[in-house]
């Protein structure tokens, strides 16, 4: 009964996300965790020609970013990161006494990060998590990754891997796949003690500068940006303010790009 409308939706996804996912099994650049940092990340090295996919955990990408503050769905912006708002068009508002500070609708922005990132190239693989990574030789060679609901129900089902020349840890607070590195495979990474040195508490202006700072290649060919870079490094956080979110996931595709192109 090939030929009925049926098969025929089933076999154009089963055929079409095949293609897809084979199609990105090899990478330049390999990014976990779909939040704003991340989601800057990709479209810039997309926009540079290279192949890079994100992995998600959840149903919807976008992080912490869909949340605003407290659930009040606005989110603030700086100055400095105007420009990468306007780049994705979303849209900002002046905070009348507070000068250099800006408003906007933290829908908009998480929805408008997905599609600039998936519009320049970038492909998102949702519902996907990274539970290990690939370590040959005293290098970060992939990802190991599995079905979120896999990982959630505890079912015993082995995962695929993801070849990358660069990995870039974009998973918030956690810092996991930098963990899953200290951990597992023993490195010591850029920083004072070797390993994660932890987030600090709330110092907006120092927490907003140190994340883009602390965002840099940990190891060879493993990278840290947004939230997670602040924890590795020790930054203090910020609360419901994005600009070296946006900031951080730009500096870390410059980065990668200097790494692949040497
Ligand atoms: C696949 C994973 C895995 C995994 C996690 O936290 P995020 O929003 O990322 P950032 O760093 O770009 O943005 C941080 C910002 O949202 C924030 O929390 C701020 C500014 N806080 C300040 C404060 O004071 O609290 O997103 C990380 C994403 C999430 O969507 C996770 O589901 C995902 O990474 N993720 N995906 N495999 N192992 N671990």
């Amino acid at each position: 009964m090939s030929g009925v409308i049926e098969n025929v939706i089933s076999n154009a996804i089963v055929q079409s996300f095949s293609k897809k996912f084979s199609d990105h099994l090899v990478l330049d650049a390999a990014i976990v965790g779909g939040g704003p940092s991340a989601m800057v990340a990709a479209r810039y090295l997309a926009e540079a020609g290279k192949k890079v996919a994100v992995f998600e955990r959840k149903l919807a990408p976008g992080g912490g970013t869909w949340g605003g503050g407290m659930l009040f769905n606005e989110v603030v912006v700086q100055d400095s990161a105007l420009h990468i708002l306007d780049k994705f068009n979303i849209r900002h508002t002046p905070i009348a006494d507070a000068d250099g500070y800006h408003t906007l609708d933290s829908v908009e922005m998480a929805s408008a990060l997905i599609y600039g990132a998936v519009h320049a190239g970038a492909k998102i693989f949702n519902s996907m998590s990274v539970e290990d990574i690939v370590f040959k030789a005293g290098k970060v060679n992939g990802l190991v990754i599995n079905w979120t609901p896999v990982e959630r129900l505890g079912m015993h089902v082995d995962p695929l891997t993801v070849i990358a020349d660069a990995v870039i840890d974009g998973t918030g607070h956690p810092s996991e796949i930098i963990k899953m590195a200290t951990d597992k495979a023993m490195i010591a990474i850029d920083t004072p003690s070797g390993k994660i040195e932890g987030e600090r508490p709330m110092w907006v202006d120092s927490g907003e500068a140190s994340t883009v700072e602390n965002t840099k290649e940990y190891f060879p060919g493993l990278f840290a940006c947004g939230m997670s870079a602040n924890n590795c490094s020790g930054g203090y956080r910020m609360g419901p303010i994005f600009g070296g979110m946006l900031l951080s996931g730009k500096k870390a595709a410059e980065l990668v790009i200097d790494f692949l192109n040497k």
